[in-house]
């Protein structure tokens, strides 16, 4: 397979996965469309002359840099070569359909979702307390964020032990009930794997800070400073950390650097240790003997660093904001390392023993059934900031033995925006966005869909700006955001609030903020110069505080989350956006996401139905059909806009009908509106409107 060079054209650099990929990244972060390289003049010409082309943009040594990651994967394909599975060990092999393919998956943050002993700190008998709730949601697999033993740091993304519970949130035999709990009631449970870093205050550290060159040294990425005053000197190389500064903490105990992609507490693990990866399927393994289902990995497409550690390319580190990535957000053994880990942490041996427990079975009605056999593999769902559709299938396609399910975070922001800018989300992005990415699926590809978590403020109030307090446009919005979550193809993950329509918090102040990420932000800014005002006003809008904030089960001043004070106060007075309020109320979102899921477990077309997206090109519209194995055809429309829309003529009168009949279904006559705001289907949407109707289905309650 010819190498790639300065001189190969740009189509065959875009032909291949990373390349495109990474092309695809840098247009999207200058707001570029595609066509400035797919188009026959730019396509033809050799990498090094575009380079040289847009060395404004790009820097000087961009080329080089790029053909390093090219190089790192001479891959081409996400389908792996001969029969299916052929990656996956013997007795691996995946059910046609696995679970997590049609499942609801439901992120909890621990922390803020519910408080059971009044330390204003949410905890593991608080979520217990609420498995109820998350089972008549439809909820199918819930996802924890981290709960394991941790100074805090980063809200547990610092793991000091990862065979322990976090004091504040309880302890294992609580987490034993809550897994125990939410098997009874038919729902899987995932944990969050941070396993690209430890907590300095984890044992490995400490080890290798007692004895950097004996075996836990290299656990670690430690280097040697330079003899000198402290004997630390310049940094190994230019990283710079998520979290600003530079990626590197001097260790004067053990007169070494250590590297730190996130906070300088946070050390990253040598994943080019065997030992270290042992360890990784071993914590793995045990977790599953206690029937966890599986685990989220924290920014797992950055375990896998270049050798050498070289210096990154400042046009890249200037163009992305963080020098350094190219050296690991894709790293040369990444694939290597997944498989492995997949194979020995998370499929079961032949001779492994029974978790202590499994999830029982829950049929299309939501019946709870009998035990489920344990799964031959715990799902594997990959955090891989920064990768791409490309990345993405070759990390997680069926057969390639590695993830099942990755996080593409391009969904979130705009072209050309980045997570601090203040501006309100344009919507019809992410039509084009889901319309290419599942154009560009095969079969062995799921899409996870998510535009929530507890890293991003709140997409209601990204689109609403500060018209989000207005009730009929923020749940307008939120039921917007669910339909297109958990009608299109791929696995929906809701983050807790966004079924009762959550938008972000009035804070006021730094003081308002806990995260580490915020606080580091506030003061780079002051130190920069910036005022108390200015620096607050460019942090808020990216600030992750937005959607940590205690979960509202019921108006008042804890809202239900606590009897204590919450460790960080909502700051939003609104009414009817309470599960208590919500709970009964027929129009509200709740109950919309309610009978949306009950929709699609009952219904096969809208998990595994084919999608055919009508009037690709309109701009305000956002309409598909789902067409099911069993012959079932569902229309669901979005109005992407805040204004009245015509609906486009290929949904209305015989086109609609003439596509509804070749879909395999009866005629338009038979469609039936199941639930939207409103019973009816005219020419005209209202602002924000979203339809879901099936044909041949029983018409449902418009709200
Ligand atoms: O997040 C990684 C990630 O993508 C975000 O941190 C994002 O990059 C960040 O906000 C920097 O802009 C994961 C966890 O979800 C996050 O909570 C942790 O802080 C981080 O990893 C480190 O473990």
């Amino acid at each position: 397979m010819a190498r790639h060079n300065g001189q190969t054209r740009i189509s065959d650099v875009y032909a291949h996965p990373v390349g495109r990929d990474a092309i695809d990244k840098v247009l999207l972060q200058l707001g570029r469309s595609r066509r400035w390289v797919t188009n026959p003049v730019v396509a033809n010409l050799p990498l090094a002359a575009v380079a040289r082309l847009a060395r404004r943009s790009v820097g000087p040594g961009f080329a080089d840099a790029f053909l390093a990651v090219l190089a790192d994967h001479p891959e081409r394909s996400a389908v792996p070569d001969g029969p299916h599975d052929a990656a996956e060990p013997p007795g691996a092999a995946q059910p046609s359909s696995p679970w997590w393919r049609s499942a609801v998956f439901y992120q909890v943050y621990p922390r803020s979702f519910a408080d059971s002993d009044g330390d204003g700190i949410g905890d593991l008998r608080g979520v217990i307390s609420h498995l109820d709730y998350l089972a008549d949601l439809g909820v199918d697999c819930v996802w924890l964020s981290p709960i394991f033993d941790s100074p805090n740091m980063d809200m547990g993304y610092d793991v000091r032990d990862y065979r322990a519970v976090m004091e504040e949130m309880g302890t294992l035999e609580d987490l034993d009930a809550l897994i125990a709990g939410c098997h009874q009631r038919g729902m899987r449970i995932i944990l969050d794997l941070v396993v690209n870093h430890t907590s300095d205050q984890h044992e490995w550290f400490h080890a290798a800070v007692r004895d950097p060159d004996g075996p836990y040294g290299e656990y670690y990425h430690l280097r040697p400073g330079v003899a000198g005053e402290d004997g630390s000197g310049p940094p190994p190389n230019n990283w710079k950390a998520f979290f600003g500064g530079q990626a590197w903490r001097w260790i004067p105990e053990a007169e070494r650097w250590a590297l730190h992609l996130f906070a300088p507490g946070q050390m990253d693990l040598n994943w080019d240790n065997p030992a270290v990866r042992r360890e990784v399927a071993e914590i793995v393994r045990w977790w599953r003997e206690r029937g966890i289902d599986g685990f989220r990995l924290d920014v797992i497409n950055l375990i896998s660093k270049r050798p050498g550690l070289p210096d990154g390319d400042d046009g890249i580190g200037d163009l992305i904001g963080f020098p350094g990535i190219e050296n690991y957000f894709y790293g040369p053994n990444l694939h290597t390392y997944l498989r492995e880990l997949r194979a020995q942490g998370f499929t079961r041996a032949p001779d492994e023993p029974e978790p202590v427990s499994t999830a029982r079975a829950r049929d299309r009605d939501g019946l709870i059934g009998d035990r489920l056999p344990p799964d031959p593999v715990g799902v594997m769902v990959g955090e891989t900031p920064g990768v791409g559709v490309e990345m993405g299938r070759l990390l997680s396609a069926a057969g390639r033995g590695e993830l099942d399910l990755v996080f593409n975070f391009d969904v979130l922001e705009n072209p050309g925006r980045i997570r601090w800018d203040d501006y309100r989300y344009d919507l019809r992005y992410l039509k084009a966005y889901y319309q290419d990415y599942l154009a560009r699926l095969g079969p062995d590809d799921h899409l996870a869909l998510f535009i929530e978590n507890h890293d991003n403020p709140r997409m209601v109030s990204k689109v609403l700006g500060d018209q989000d307090h207005i009730p009929h446009q923020r749940t307008a919005v939120a039921k917007v955001l669910a339909t297109i979550q958990l009608t299109l193809p791929g696995t929906p993950f809701i983050f807790q609030g966004q079924e009762i329509g959550a938008i972000n918090q009035d804070f006021t102040s730094v003081i308002d903020l806990r995260d580490v990420e915020s606080r580091d932000r506030f003061a780079q800014l002051r130190q920069d110069g910036r005022t108390e005002a200015q620096a607050l006003a460019e942090v808020l809008p990216g600030a992750r505080d937005h959607s940590r904030v205690p979960m509202r089960w019921q108006p008042g001043e804890t809202t239900g989350f606590s009897t204590g004070d919450p460790w960080q106060p909502g700051m939003e007075d609104s009414r009817g956006f309470t599960v208590l309020e919500q709970d009964g109320e027929p129009a509200s979102v709740l109950n919309f996401y309610r009978n949306l899921i009950r929709l699609r477990r009952a219904h096969p077309a809208l998990t595994e139905g084919d999608v055919h997206f009508c009037a690709p090109r309109s701009r305000h519209y956002f309409g598909w059909l789902r067409t099911g194995p069993d012959g079932e055809v569902w229309l669901v429309e979005v109005n992407l806009t805040g204004r009245p829309i015509r609906r486009p003529r290929q949904v209305l009168g015989n086109r609609l009908d003439a596509m509804l009949r070749r879909a395999g279904a009866g005629g338009a006559d038979e469609l039936a509106v199941v639930l939207g705001t409103t019973g009816t289907r005219g020419k005209v949407m209202a602002p924000y409107q979203v339809v879901v109707a099936g044909v041949g289905a029983t018409p449902g309650v418009p709200h």
